[in-house]
């Protein structure tokens, strides 16, 4: 990863209702696209019923996350998010993207959230919908399987373990 990183906060402005006040941590990369975060910034777009803005936090000299972060979550990586709401004494902070995404869906997404199950079939071991399987499944393929071949194509390309050839090209034709 070359150029200038940062991490970035998503906090909320008081919402129209009082439903919730949000804070979320994303990383940035000099571009965005290589931020897992952005995931969250998109879903946000899409989520109703809440308000958000961002705080940028620089990543330190090694490419990590600043200490800042740990004071949030002990993971203290990027995202992670704070909710806060009436019905809470303190804020509720989640990490891990799927966790993050999941309970963005169930509170103020549920329009991007496939039928869980087939009528007639509600609350039966394979009574699911296709559609609700295959997106439960992408959901956890994005960290489970994806993400680690993602990173280790980008080390191997930034140690350049293929001088010939664009590293991460090569090494996706590895993925399935
Ligand atoms: N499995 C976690 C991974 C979180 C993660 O590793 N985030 C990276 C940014 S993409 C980070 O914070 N890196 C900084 C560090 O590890 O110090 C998730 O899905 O949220």
């Amino acid at each position: 990863m070359t150029g200038e990183t940062s991490l970035v906060i998503i906090a909320t402005k008081p919402d129209y209702n009082g439903i919730s006040r949000l804070i979320t941590n994303k990383f940035l990369a000099n571009r965005l696209n290589q931020s897992r975060s952005q995931r969250i910034v998109w879903l946000l777009q899409e989520c109703k019923g809440i308000d958000w803005d961002l705080k940028i936090y620089k990543r330190d000299s090694d490419s990590l996350a600043p200490p800042a972060l740990k004071k949030i979550h002990p993971l203290g990586k990027s995202p992670v998010i704070s909710i806060e709401t009436p019905a809470l004494a303190k804020p509720l902070v989640l990490a891990e993207s799927g966790t993050i995404i999941e309970y963005l869906c169930d509170h103020f997404a549920q329009h991007l959230v496939p039928e869980r199950y087939q009528d007639g079939k509600e609350g039966q071991v394979g009574g699911e919908t296709e559609q609700w399987l295959r997106f439960r499944m992408y959901m956890h393929y994005a960290e489970g399987s994806l993400m680690s071949t993602l990173l280790l194509a980008m080390v191997i390309d930034s140690k350049n373990l293929f001088p010939d050839s664009a590293g991460v090209r090569q090494y996706s034709l590895t993925l399935r």
